[in-house]
């Protein structure tokens, strides 16, 4: 099954920290796509149910640079 995570993303200033937002997650095991809206400091993932966890995601992110938490 698909499921989709949204995540709050800190620390993203420019363009090119949304690229390594969007690549970061994107080789996270079981991610199928992501997407992540700058303005909105939000990040949007598809991914297969039960394999992604939370915090493969955020160790992805936080990996990278940047700081997420889950989208309330
Ligand atoms: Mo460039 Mo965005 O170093 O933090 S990727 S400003």
């Amino acid at each position: 099954r698909e499921e989709v995570t949204e995540l709050s993303i800190e620390g993203m200033t420019c363009a090119s920290c949304v690229g390594r937002v969007e690549k970061a997650l994107s080789q996270v095991p079981g991610v199928l796509e992501a997407s992540v809206n700058l303005a909105t400091e939000r990040a949007r993932v598809r991914h297969l149910s039960g394999v992604v966890s939370l915090a493969s995601l955020d160790a992805a992110v936080a990996k990278a640079g940047y700081t997420a938490r889950r989208a309330g």
